[in-house]
């Protein structure tokens, strides 16, 4: 115990950053002087659109106006669960121009989640798109609004129905009144993986979130010409800040859209669009590769640079990426809590394909612990713990794990497995038990909570088995008497459950007893040997 850093030694290091560090800038003020110095370029394409960076201010104020108009001011949370779409920034920045503070949910997200979010956040407000990829957002709305004391107000993209029409908020005059707001004050909460299903909220303030964009976007050397293809869902760290979306529009480049997170969406558009950079997992990066090796008639020669991160990157993979992407392989290691290491452009093979760099701030401090939290020897494996100008002391409203995920000098444990291989960092893996199935992470009880509430199932165990395509693959293990369930029963079942479908299994086994360790617990070393097995 007494393990919580102090309120002072919080204040000290943050009044610190803000003095030396981060600059006094708010993320809805940034868009208004990207909007002077780069007005007529085009900010965003999606399909035939584009939208000019005056354009996006203009809308931003307008949506920020409508949604003024109808309550929301300074402080509020609004739930922003779209897909990749020009209506996603424009939603983005509108709250940052109000000081709402958007909760950036994944479209794969469903009830559990969103209401656990809803909840945890107090938010006012839910931006969905009526429908996307066949799931039905109205239907999700409909019931988390039955569900909820004091229901969100609903705000739909396409057809509304009953709730509040996007469209409709752009009607009226525009915002003319920006509320002050200080760079340090949060800008917005990402979200990270939870243990009891409830993704945890992170605060990230506007200044330090502009910090890592313009940082990361200096690493891979980002200026007017660049073309930054967001692939992944934009919700997240990566694509949205790491440079992403954010840091592409630091340096007055463009942002190509694309709505679909899939091999046959991403190559096509880099060679229509000239895309000059992307930021994929490795799961989709080597879903890229089998397509281009598939189909070699696409000229992606414009990419200069592919970023490849989220999960652990096998050192033959990262070879065979940069080979058929014909680019600089840049490794990133972040996490949405804060630190991003990256590998330089200029850094020879064995650090790009070996490692994930260093870290993007001078200011970033980086230690790696034993169980006991003494610094490891260079070169050895510990849990890697940081602190610095980006990365959080805590989580919204969660003292308790707040305590237990700090060091008393503020270091955040990441829970990763990491060493330092001459001067830069390497990732082995998680310590703890999150099971990373192409970059989402799923917490193994999450999901044995949800399977033992099946009728036919007595006991089971969830465990993340090392699979080529995936990175990490769910397998959940149950025991022989309840061999009348199949892996699509069990899918089905979660889905009724309205759990995300990326945390559905992909492997279901049947053990006759569970292998025990020396004092009677659960072998889960064991288990994940015999999902390998298998
Ligand atoms: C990114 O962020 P999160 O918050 O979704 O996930 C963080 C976790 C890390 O703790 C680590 O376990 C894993 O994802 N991870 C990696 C990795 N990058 C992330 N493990 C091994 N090698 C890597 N390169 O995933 C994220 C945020 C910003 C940029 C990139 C990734």
């Amino acid at each position: 115990m007494g393990e919580f850093m102090t309120e002072s030694l919080k204040e000290s290091l943050e009044s610190f950053y803000a003095a030396k560090v981060w600059e006094d800038m708010t993320l809805g003020k940034a868009l208004s002087a990207w909007s002077e110095n780069y007005g007529d370029n085009i900010a965003l394409t999606e399909a035939d659109r584009q939208v000019t960076y005056q354009e996006l201010e203009r809308e931003a104020g307008r949506i920020g106006a409508g949604l003024q108009r109808r309550g929301f001011g300074k402080g509020d949370k609004i739930v922003l669960q779209l897909p990749n779409s020009i209506e996603f920034v424009i939603s983005a920045f509108a709250l940052f121009k109000l000081g709402v503070i958007p909760v950036m949910a994944l479209p794969a997200q469903r009830k559990t989640e969103i209401k656990g979010i809803m909840e945890k956040s107090g938010a006012k407000g839910y931006v969905i798109k009526d429908n996307y990829l066949g799931f039905d957002y109205k239907s999700l709305a409909r019931e988390i609004c039955r569900e909820s004391q004091t229901p969100p107000a609903v705000i739909v993209i396409g057809q509304s129905d009953e709730f509040i029409a996007y469209e409709d908020l752009r009607e009226g005059p525009e915002l003319s009144d920006e509320p002050e707001i200080g760079s340090g004050e949060v800008g917005l909460f990402l979200l990270s993986g939870g243990t009891t299903g409830i993704p945890k909220l992170i605060p990230r303030r506007h200044a330090d979130y502009l910090y890592v964009a313009q940082k990361t976007a200096e690493r891979c050397r980002l200026d007017q010409e660049s073309v930054y293809l967001a692939a992944l869902p934009v919700a997240h760290n990566f694509p949205l800040g790491c440079p992403g979306l954010l840091g592409t529009l630091t340096v007055g480049g463009r942002v190509v859209i694309c709505p679909v997170a899939s091999p046959d969406e991403i190559i096509p558009l880099i060679e229509e669009e000239g895309v000059t950079i992307t930021g994929l997992v490795p799961a989709l990066a080597h879903m890229c590769i089998e397509f281009l090796e598939l189909d070699d008639g696409y000229d992606i020669s414009s990419l200069k640079v592919i970023q490849v991160g989220g999960a652990v990157l096998d050192s033959y993979l990262a070879a065979r990426i940069e080979k058929a992407f014909a680019c600089t392989l840049q490794q990133i290691f972040g996490i949405a809590e804060g630190l991003i290491c990256c590998t330089d452009l200029a850094d020879g093979e064995e650090i790009r394909y070996h490692t994930q760099g260093k870290p993007i701030s001078a200011y970033d401090e980086i230690l790696i612990v034993d169980e006991k939290g003494r610094e490891v020897p260079e070169g050895e494996y510990g849990e890697l713990t940081v602190r610095g100008p980006y990365t959080i002391y805590g989580y919204y409203n969660l003292e308790e794990v707040n305590q237990s995920c700090l060091s008393d000098q503020g270091y955040f444990k990441t829970g990763d497995k990491a060493r330092w291989q001459n001067g830069n960092l390497q990732v082995a893996g998680r310590l703890k038990e999150m099971i990373n199935r192409a970059g989402e992470k799923i917490t193994p009880s999450e999901l044995e909570e949800l399977l033992l509430r099946h009728e036919d199932i007595g006991d089971v165990q969830v465990v993340g088995i090392e699979d080529q395509e995936l990175g990490e693959r769910i397998c959940v293990f149950i025991l022989a008497q309840n061999k009348g369930l199949t892996l699509n029963g069990l899918r089905n079942y979660l889905v009724g459950q309205q759990v995300a479908s990326y945390k559905l299994p992909d492997q279901l086994v049947y053990l006759e007893a569970w292998p025990l360790t020396n004092i009677g617990k659960i072998d889960r070393k064991q288990l994940r040997v015999l999902g390998t097995q298998r």
